[in-house]
Formats: structure tokens, C-alpha cells, sequence
């Protein structure tokens, strides 16, 4: 478990110190379930004494509802009373625990704790090879893949089982495995690599968190041999029941399957004249009668368009691909919309798509895995993006909560018009792109672990505040023993911490898209500024720039139509130049640089303004890191100076190219006569 330039692995969080207000306390576990064994380990660990009596902490199995993951906090007499559904809601009692830092009960209010969403689920886009152009893991910036090496899925699944307890503590409960794009190797993990895989499922159960497998949907051609993969062909049902019952036989709790179809060059229904929904269903029955679920993706889209051709607008395609198909889908189906409608951009509008299929167990796709947010060379903490995203109201109010339902609501099965099925399933959760590889610091920018930590934490409960949620995961990785004081953290280094993480979402934004423009990345990598990188591509990813203006035109009276997608009163709010926001300006509307926004600067002048204000913020980090030379983990401080100092490089590239590019686009000065080149 070590890598080239590092000894050994860095704990991330959850190191000894954060656990260590448990040495000597007495800790009764009630439950025979293998999960509380699972905890009675963690309590061990923490130097807790396990007792059959009394004890400080009490945590009991009831077994009342399986399935239910939640537990309730009480106050003994004199102890901390803790009684959970099932022996999954033990683990997770305990880590709620641990997050708290205290037994005594006067630390603890009373009251039920329990997951908004049922699946909280990551998904690997790890390869088994090492591909030619993605590398073993696609779009990660982490090192190599923690399951897979040479070939094949590791011997030593050591440090699996180091990642399935980081999850754990988080609440995240599903785990897809492999890439979504399935090439020839990894399509075979669902025949002769099960054996494999199911040592991987058995690393992550003692943790409660379930194994799927991305897989091919041309399987039955690939790995048996069929003509076809056509889904109403009565070969290819078969093909998938036997296929499916095999996986159950090696692994009895295995979640099913996630699949790209019909996207970016993968295979699926269309090639025979069906739709997604014959598509998703022909999986949904072979997994039926074992309990697993189809994760079928919403990421659909031409690829291969004419940069000329102005009628047609990537943003439209997942909703006019899915929506129509709204009741269609069986209920084992969960149909995973990206969160924006273009790719996981910095700044996009939520898709339309989670509005529009109220019989579909709808799940909303996010990205921990930075590929268009600074590529965990770049500090940026998502938390606040996707507190945005999941709190987002699509029927309004614009402003203010009189709740009214929510992203997260809808997912959660609870939106307006749901079917009985889908609220009964408690909708198709939350999925995000996984961070991890096998660098010595899990996610190569040692404060990119927060990310993963607060996507687990606003999977539980969206409704969380993120920088609370931040200052959870500083709480429990940067716990010091050299402090005096149980888990004390310097306060030093939390001040820190949150200078440069609080608002490094909209730092990034800044320098790198304003007003909603995306896509001026360099092509291929998407990493560095490269204005003009996808607007003449087949990609669907313009912003229109010319002498007069920029963005693009997505409304129904001049444009694409794509406003006309939402429900009242967004279809609206986003029509029009008087109420679209600021920061979404470009991303619905082409508008001369002279456009004055509603702070009364001109489009021109925010772009120059922003950049400018960027840097200066990535140089103040800088400055805010060195103070704490000296203070945290010397390994940890180089990691995390030497990527401030690329983000600060990389930071002033960007302002540099946009600032010139639209300088001399517009013709127009900086206001403020800063250099230009
Ligand atoms: C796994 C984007 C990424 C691709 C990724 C794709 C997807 O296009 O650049 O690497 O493929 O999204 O989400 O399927």
C-alpha cells in the first residue's frame, strides 16, 4: 500500500486522533448482525471497552425496520442510548458518534437520524487496463485504481477496505466499480472476472455498502456470442437472466448494474430501432427477482454535430431523449440525470430533465472527480455547487423556501405528480463520480478529500450546511494528538482551512467561466483555458463569442427553445434579459459585451473584473497555506503548496487568455487599465 514518491498511505479522515475521545469508555453493542461486529472492531479500535452491562454508549440493534438506516438518539440515565432500525443504521449510528467527538449525552440532542435518500451511491470510472488515451482511471487525478492492477483486480484489496470504511462514515451505501464506458476487458467482469469481483463486494460489506458493475449493453454479442443485443429478442432476455442469476450466485447482495447507452460511442438500443426504456427494462428483469436496480443514464447526446448548424442544441437532448419516455421504465429502473444538461460544468443551469418524469424513479448524477473543476489540482470544495443544486426549487418560489419541493425531494421520490411506485422507492437517490485513486493522499489534493466526504454527507442530508459540513471533515482529518484536548484541531489550521476552501467553488468560477459560459478548456484533457478549444468541434459546446457578443441564444422567442423545457416559473425567469441571473446570463442568452448586468457592470468589464479578483483570491491562499508551515503534517503541507502553487500559475494562464481574448474581441479597455495583453 504505497506508492513510488510516498511511504505510506495518509489516514485522510478518520486518523486515530479523531476516535480518541472513545479511549476508555464503555461501549455496548446490541446485535448479532455482521455489521455489529463491524462496530464492535471501530470500538475496539478506539481503545473503547466492549461491555455486556451498562456502559456510556449503548447502541441496539432493534431490527425494528429493516432497511430503514436510521436510528434514534436518547439520553439514558447517564449514558448516550442509541436504537437503530437495522444493523446497518448500527454503523451508522456509530459513526454519527464519532462525527459528534462525545459520549456524554449532554453533547447530543435527542431525536431520529435518518437518510433523505435510499441509494447514496459512487461510481468508479476506473479501468482494468491502462486505456491509451483515459489512462487506468477516466477523468481522475488521483494515481492509478485502487481495485485494479496489472490486468486484473488486486490480490491485496487492503486498501479497499480503507476506502469502504472512509465511505462508511460518510453514509454513502452503493458502489459502482468500473467505468461506464466498458471496453473488451471490463465487460468481462460480469462473466469470468465475478470471481473477482465478488472479493471486492466482500471487502466493502462489512462496511454496508453494495457492489454494481457498469456493463456493456452489446454484452450479449461481446460475452455470448449472440447476433444481437436487440432488447426484445428472446435470446437476449435469456442471456441476461442466466448472466444475472450467475452474478447472484457469487455475490447475494449485488446492487446491478449502471449503463451508458447510445452515448459518446457506447452501444445500446438504438441500434435496432428500440428505445431507452426497452433498453433499461430488459435489464430491470433480469435483476427483478434478486432485488438489483438499473441505473440507466441520462447523459444522451449528439456527439458528432456540425459546428454550423445552429437548430440543434446539446442542452435540449437529455430531455427530449427521456422525458417522453416518463412511465415507461420499470420500477428496479433509476434513470441517473447529470445534474446540469450539458457535462458537469462549472456553473450550469439544473437539468429539466429532474422536472419532467414524475413516473420514473429519477436518480441526480454529480461529479466529486474534478474534470471541469480544476483536476484536484485546483482547491475547490464542491459542497456549495451541490447544496445549490439539491435545494434548487424547479416549480419556484425564485427566491425565499415555502416549501415547495426540491431537486433533492424529487429524488427522494417526493416530487409534484410522483407515481406510487416511485415514492415508494423512495425515488433513485444521489450518484457521483468518485475522486479516489491509489495516491498516497486518496484524492492527489489532499483537501480534494473533501469533496468526497461531503458528497457521502449531503447524500444523508441535503439539507446540511456545507461549510458546517467542511468544517465536519476538518474536524475529523486534521485531529491532532500534539493539541491538548480530545480530537482538538489547531484553531489555527481551521481558520485556514475554511479560508481556502469556504469559497473556492466561486473563486474557480472567476477565473475560469463567467455568466455560465463553459467549455473554454483545451480539448481532450479539459484542463487550462482555451477560449476558442471546443467552438468549431462536433462536441454541442459553443458560446458564440464574436466582435459584438457572446452566449448562446437558448430561448423560445430567437433561440433554441431549450427555456421552453422548464416548468413555470423558470421557463420564464430564464426567457428574460430582466430576470435570467447573472451568473446563468450567457449560458441562455447572446448579448453585446456592452450588456450591463444587474449590478450595473457590463458584460465585458464582470469578465475582466472576475479574472482579475480570482487570482488575487488564489494568491491570498497561497499566503494563507504558508502560515501554516510548520503546523500540519509536513507530507500533507508540500502536497497541497506545490498545487497551490500550479493553481496560482494555472489561475493567471486563465485571466491571462480571456481577458486578452475578449479585449480584443470587443475592442474593449479594462475600466480599470490593468494590463491586458
Ligand atoms: C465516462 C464526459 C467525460 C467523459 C465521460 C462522460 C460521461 O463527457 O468527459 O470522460 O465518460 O462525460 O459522463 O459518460
Amino acid at each position: 500500500m504505497t506508492t513510488p514518491d510516498h511511504p505510506s498511505v495518509h489516514p485522510a479522515w478518520l486518523p486515530d486522533a479523531a476516535t480518541s475521545f472513545l479511549r476508555g469508555r464503555t461501549v455496548r453493542v446490541v446485535g448479532d448482525g455482521p455489521l455489529a461486529e463491524t462496530v464492535r472492531g471501530e470500538a475496539r479500535r478506539a481503545g473503547a471497552t466492549l461491555v455486556d452491562g451498562d456502559a456510556d454508549l449503548v447502541l441496539r440493534d432493534t431490527g425494528a425496520v429493516p432497511g430503514g438506516e436510521g436510528f434514534v438518539v436518547a439520553h439514558g440515565d447517564g449514558h448516550l442510548d442509541v436504537a437503530a432500525d437495522d444493523d446497518a443504521a448500527l454503523l451508522h449510528a456509530w459513526f454519527h458518534v464519532v462525527r459528534t467527538g462525545t459520549t456524554d449525552p449532554a453533547g447530543h440532542a435527542d431525536g431520529r437520524h435518518e437518510p433523505a435518500h435510499a441509494l447514496r451511491m459512487l461510481d468508479h470510472w476506473d479501468n482494468v487496463d491502462v486505456h491509451p488515451v483515459m489512462g487506468q482511471v477516466e477523468r481522475g487525478y488521483s494515481g492509478g485504481s485502487i481495485f485494479y492492477a496489472d490486468g486484473r483486480v488486486r490480490e491485496d484489496l487492503s486498501r479497499v477496505e480503507q476506502y469502504a470504511r472512509l465511505l462508511a462514515a460518510t453514509g454513502v451505501n452503493r458502489v459502482a466499480i468500473n467505468n461506464v464506458n466498458v471496453h473488451a476487458r471490463e465487460a468481462r467482469l460480469l462473466t469470468d472476472g465475478l470471481p473477482d469481483v465478488a472479493r471486492v463486494a466482500a471487502a466493502f460489506r462489512p462496511w454496508g455498502v453494495r457492489v454494481h458493475l457498469s456493463v456493456s449493453f452489446a454484452s450479449p454479442i461481446v460475452l455470448g456470442g449472440l447476433a444481437t443485443s436487440d432488447p426484445l429478442d428472446p435470446d437476449v432476455r435469456a442471456w441476461w437472466a442466466g448472466a444475472v442469476a450467475r452474478v447472484h450466485e457469487a455475490i447475494p447482495d449485488f446492487g446491478g448494474f449502471v449503463v451508458k447507452a447510445d452515448s459518446e460511442g457506447q452501444p445500446g438500443p438504438f441500434a435496432y430501432g428500440r428505445d431507452h426504456a426497452d433498453g433499461a427494462n430488459l435489464l430491470a428483469r433480469a435483476l427483478a427477482p434478486y432485488g438489483g436496480t438499473v441505473h440507466w443514464r441520462a447523459f444522451v447526446y449528439d456527439h458528432a454535430q456540425d459546428w454550423r448548424d445552429r437548430s440543434t442544441d446539446r442542452a435540449r437532448a437529455a430531455y427530449d431523449h427521456f422525458a417522453p419516455l416518463d412511465g415507461r421504465f420499470d420500477e428496479n429502473v433509476v434513470v441517473q440525470v447529470k445534474h446540469g444538461p450539458m457535462d458537469f460544468q462549472t456553473r450550469e443551469p439544473v437539468s429539466p430533465v429532474l422536472a419532467a418524469m414524475p413516473r420514473t424513479r429519477l436518480a441526480v448524477e454529480l461529479q466529486v472527480t474534478q474534470e471541469y473543476t480544476g483536476q484536484q489540482r485546483h482547491a475547490c470544495y464542491l459542497g456549495p455547487w451541490w447544496s445549490e443544486i439539491l435545494r434548487f426549487r424547479p416549480w419556484g418560489p425564485v427566491e425565499g423556501d415555502d416549501g415547495s419541493p426540491t431537486v433533492s425531494d424529487v429524488v427522494g421520490g417526493a416530487g409534484p405528480g410522483a407515481s406510487p411506485q416511485v415514492a415508494a422507492a423512495r425515488g433513485g437517490g444521489i450518484a457521483a463520480v468518485s475522486n479516489v485513486g491509489d495516491d498516497a493522499f486518496w484524492t492527489g489534493h489532499p483537501l480534494a478529500q473533501a469533496n468526497l466526504y461531503a458528497f457521502g454527507r449531503l447524500a444523508w442530508d441535503p439539507a446540511l450546511d456545507p461549510t458546517d459540513v467542511l468544517d465536519e471533515w476538518v474536524s475529523l482529518t486534521f485531529a491532532s494528538p500534539s493539541v491538548a484536548g480530545d480530537r482538538a484541531i489547531d484553531p489555527d489550521v481551521r481558520a485556514a482551512l475554511h479560508d481556502v476552501l469556504d469559497d473556492s467553488w466561486r473563486t474557480y468560477e472567476s477565473y475560469t467561466a463567467p455568466l455560465g459560459v463553459g467549455f473554454m478548456v483545451n480539448p481532450g484533457h479539459h484542463y487550462g483555458p482555451s477560449v476558442d478549444g471546443y467552438e468549431y468541434s462536433p462536441w454541442g459546446t459553443y458560446h458564440f463569442a464574436d466582435r459584438d457578443g457572446i452566449g448562446v441564444d437558448r430561448t423560445r422567442a430567437t433561440g433554441t427553445g431549450y427555456t421552453g423545457q422548464y416548468p413555470a416559473p423558470w421557463r420564464d425567469v430564464y426567457e428574460s434579459l430582466d430576470t435570467c441571473p447573472d451568473e446563468l446570463l450567457l449560458f441562455f442568452h447572446h448579448v453585446p459585451y456592452g450588456h450591463v448586468l444587474h449590478d450595473g457592470t457590463s458584460v465585458v468589464q464582470h469578465v475582466y473584473d472576475t479574472h482579475f479578483a480570482g487570482v488575487e483570491r488564489v494568491e491570498a491562499y497561497v499566503r494563507t497555506w504558508e502560515g501554516l508551515r510548520g503546523t500540519v503534517d509536513d507530507a500533507v503541507f508540500e502536497r497541497v503548496a506545490e498545487r497551490l502553487a500550479e493553481q496560482l500559475r494555472s489561475a493567471r494562464e486563465w485571466r491571462d487568455q480571456v481577458c486578452t481574448y475578449f479585449l480584443r474581441a470587443s475592442g474593449v479597455a479594462d475600466a480599470h487599465g490593468r494590463r491586458i495583453y
